[in-house]
């Protein structure tokens, strides 16, 4: 595998308190999304359940990459004076790339199965999409890893190439059929399904972006910041930012549904009109 062997310290902070920022992020998603599940039908919650489920792994899995990354750097110079620290690959195993795959492995095809799961369509059409779109994307996936790790221009684009493809098709199930699906849906429906989509085509398209900065002459240290910043904004975006806009369709839909619990959930609490009254 490929490692880049010095980062400078400002690289190495920046590196650093981003793969932070996600850890936050997906662990504090995840007990927002657990804890507003009442605030939904029960129809809607296992949605909001796979969706926090999402979150959870990919905190356990930034907790393995942040650990990774600190213990492949040592710093060096500091304190030395007129010398520049820098920070320098450890020999070993170095910093592990992989882990970002094992955890798009499990989370993409079950973020794909909350944006149906959310959509509360008809059990067969449900089915017929999901058989579409996870083997799909665990294919994807798949193919793009040995592109990932490997220092050769030419394999990277093959592969990357091969990958794409089910991309393609994941984008076409998404906007074509899942369009038909919708279809007989109301207008509502359709508009928040619009803007999920158009979250996910903006977020998606970060990874491949990311992917291809060695193939466009970025190179070196500065090619690696950028696809670990890259990835993990993606990453925040394509998980938690998705996380909440399913929990705000799955809360409209709840109140769309049942007037009944529309009237309960916008009910003024007791405590605030005895504190308007006073
Ligand atoms: C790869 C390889 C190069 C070609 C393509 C890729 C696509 C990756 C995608 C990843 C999505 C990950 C998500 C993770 C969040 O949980 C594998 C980089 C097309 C689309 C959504």
């Amino acid at each position: 595998m490929e490692q880049v062997l010095e980062l400078s310290n400002a690289q190495f902070q920046t590196v650093y308190n981003v793969l932070s920022l996600a850890l936050a992020s997906m662990a504090a998603t995840t007990v927002f999304l657990l804890a507003v599940t009442p605030r939904v039908l029960p129809r809607y919650r296992l949605a909001l359940v796979v969706s926090a489920m999402v979150c959870f792994i990919a905190a356990y899995h930034y907790m393995r990459i942040f650990d990774s990354f600190s213990d492949a750097y040592i710093a060096v110079g500091a304190g030395t004076p007129g010398v520049q620290e820098v920070f320098q690959l450890v020999k070993g195993d170095g910093f592990n790339e992989g882990y970002r795959y094992v955890d798009w492995l499990l989370t993409v095809p079950l973020l794909l199965f909350e944006t149906v799961a959310v959509l509360a369509l008809p059990a067969a059409v449900r089915r017929g999409l999901l058989w579409k779109l996870i083997p799909a994307s665990a294919l994807m996936i798949i193919l793009g890893y040995p592109g990932e790790i490997t220092a050769d221009i030419t394999a990277k684009a093959i592969w990357g190439a091969l990958s794409t493809i089910p991309f393609i098709y994941i984008l076409y199930v998404l906007f074509v059929e899942l369009s038909k699906a919708a279809k007989n849906q109301p207008n509502q429906v359709g508009k928040e399904l619009n803007g999920l989509r158009w979250l996910l085509l903006a977020t998606w398209g970060v990874y491949p972006i990311s992917y291809a900065f060695p193939m466009i002459g970025l190179d070196g240290a500065d090619s690696f910041v950028y696809r670990q910043i890259g990835y993990s904004i993606a990453d925040v975006l394509a998980k938690c930012l998705y996380g909440l806009l399913i929990f705000k369709i799955a809360r409209i839909k709840s109140m769309d549904d049942s007037p009944e619990f529309a009237e309960a959930e916008m009910k003024e609490a007791p405590s605030s009109k005895a504190g308007a009254a006073a």
